[in-house]
């Protein structure tokens, strides 16, 4: 039996965590069978970060090895039919959406004072009233100096805006109008995209993301059809 270990649900979203949606919609669409669970605390995760799988007792974390372990479990189904081109051009969005469009939805959630008081409640509200504000408070400061590294915090929040726009106008373009990414079956190029744009689309309240994402109706019906298609919502 596979356990797929990810964050508790918030802002409205079942599952709150643009990679463990991935993988569960993988998992899926695969037709395995996997349960699932939540761990408040990501730092008790093996590298600190979720998803991660465990499969007879063994844990396997990150969301791109996870891919590969299934993609090896499935003697290749994972990836079946694709080319190389076509596999190249899925870790290019991957990469567009996972280590930049990310951080940009998280800024939004995180650094955005009107916002923080959801992610204050969302992430940090079933700690003891006393720790709540120190403990939310530190992984703040955290989030904050991590954005700055990545160098997105060096910019203003227009600048910001400028960024994650370029970013989901490329993606708008790429996604098909009918079907999916390379064709009729969704794949697991899909489900990193619809991962990430359906807790973008559907958080509640809406961030800054939400309102530039919401420029961009293609996308929205896309992101809507992927989760159809394999029937996991990242919704309640
Ligand atoms: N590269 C990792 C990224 C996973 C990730 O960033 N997960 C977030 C939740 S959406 C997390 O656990 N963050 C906790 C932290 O960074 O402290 C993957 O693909 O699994």
């Amino acid at each position: 039996m596979i356990e797929l270990v990810t964050l508790p649900a918030a802002f409205g979203m079942r599952n709150v965590s643009p990679f463990c949606l991935k993988i569960e919609m993988l998992l899926a669409s695969l037709g395995l069978e996997y349960t699932l669970s939540d761990i408040t605390d990501p730092r008790k995760a093996p590298k600190g970060k979720l998803p991660f799988l465990i499969v007879d007792g063994k844990k396997i974390p990150d969301s791109e090895l996870i891919v590969q372990y299934l993609d090896t479990l499935t003697s290749g189904r994972v990836f079946a039919g694709l080319s190389a081109r076509q596999k190249g051009e899925g870790l290019a969005l991957t990469r567009l959406v996972e280590d930049h469009l990310y951080w940009l939805m998280v800024a939004s959630r995180w650094l955005d004072d009107d916002w923080w008081p959801h992610v204050a409640r969302g992430f940090f509200g079933s700690l003891p009233g006393v720790l709540r504000p120190i403990i939310s408070g530190v992984a703040r400061r955290r989030m904050a100096q991590t954005y700055q590294l990545h160098g997105l915090g060096r910019h203003s929040l227009e600048e910001q805006k400028g960024f994650a726009r370029r970013d989901l106008e490329a993606l708008a373009a790429m996604v098909p109008a009918s079907g999916f990414l390379h064709g009729e079956q969704a794949n697991v190029f899909d489900f990193t995209v619809a991962g990430m744009m359906a807790g973008i689309y559907d958080n509640q309240p809406g961030t800054w993301v939400t309102g530039i994402a919401m420029e961009f109706p293609g996308l929205r019906a896309y992101t809507e059809r992927v989760q159809e298609a394999v029937g996991v919502w990242g919704r309640k």
